[in-house]
């Protein structure tokens, strides 16, 4: 049997908190998380969580105002409210919350972390209700996860925000685009975030799309691990900042990868590429 204190210092060993440590300062270091910005939950298995805390111990709850029936009883990590990304592997007891959903679908309890009254990311709905619509479509899925991309916000300025031509250019950027992302990318009308509106309408692309870009505020991405999903969104970003180094060269584009080229690469590589994006001869 494990004492509770052994329990409770056994955490800090716990593979998904160092996933989760590490993830948050890399994106801090590429600059996407300034101040409190961006947020992540990492959908657990009871096993997980269990070999590490004691499960049957809920240090508070939190009543949530737009219920969850579908995730009842699901464990997650998720980064606290107002949390700095730069701060979270110093301090990961404040910064970070292990949460389980209450059977009724009702209201959260924490079980470790948000030390000091914190409570999960302000953007919960996005990130709960997008894992539903995951979780309907991939049974593997366990990652949300949200930042600040620079390039792909300065994007959202510049180019028309139509989905079908934004994931186009995107593919257009670089050759493994379209192979990381063929189900292309959503985008949202500008919106006031961490309201349960942009949470339900951010969930609604999440059944098609695993990236979904909110205008001049930044990205959602969704995956089953958290090297793919920081991956999705690093190659979506590389892509937006070779498209923001073009559009501001002086000589302008003379050539690119072309349609044809793209429906190539993705027969090669067995991805079925977002229809209606690519103007090829089936
Ligand atoms: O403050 O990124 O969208 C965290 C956010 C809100
Ligand atoms: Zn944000």
């Amino acid at each position: 049997m494990r004492n509770e204190t052994t329990a409770k210092n056994g955490i800090l060993n716990a593979p998904f908190l160092h996933e989760m440590m590490d993830t948050t300062y890399n994106m801090w270091r590429f600059g996407w998380d300034e101040r409190n910005g961006g947020n992540i939950s990492y959908l657990l298995k009871e096993e997980e969580v269990a070999a590490y805390l004691n499960i049957n111990h809920a240090i508070r709850s939190i009543t949530l105002d737009f219920p969850v029936k579908e995730l009842a009883g699901k464990y997650f990590i998720v980064t606290g409210s107002g949390k700095y990304f730069k701060n979270v592997k110093d301090d990961p007891a404040d910064c970070l919350g292990v949460i389980r959903v209450n059977e009724a679908g009702t209201a959260i309890d924490i079980l470790w972390g948000f030390e000091n009254g914190g409570k999960p990311t302000s953007e919960l709905p996005a990130h709960f209700m997008s894992h539903i619509s995951r979780l309907q479509v991939d049974k593997d899925h366990r990652i949300i996860m949200h930042n600040h991309a620079t390039n792909i916000i300065a994007m959202t300025f510049t180019h028309e925000l139509d989905e079908k031509s934004f994931t186009k250019t995107l593919w257009q950027m670089c050759t493994e685009c379209v192979v990381v992302f063929p189900d292309g990318i959503a985008l949202l009308p500008w919106m006031v975030p961490g309201t349960d509106t942009i949470g339900e309408q951010t969930a609604k692309k999440m059944k098609e799309h695993r990236l979904v870009v909110w205008p001049h505020h930044g990205i959602f991405g969704a995956g089953t691990s958290m090297d793919e999903t920081f991956g999705l969104i690093e190659t979506a970003e590389k892509a937006a900042q070779i498209y923001m180094l073009i559009s501001s060269h002086q000589g302008g584009v003379k050539q690119v990868i072309t349609d044809q080229q793209l429906s190539d690469l993705a027969k090669a590589f067995g991805v079925t590429p977002l229809e209606g994006v690519l103007a090829v001869e089936e």
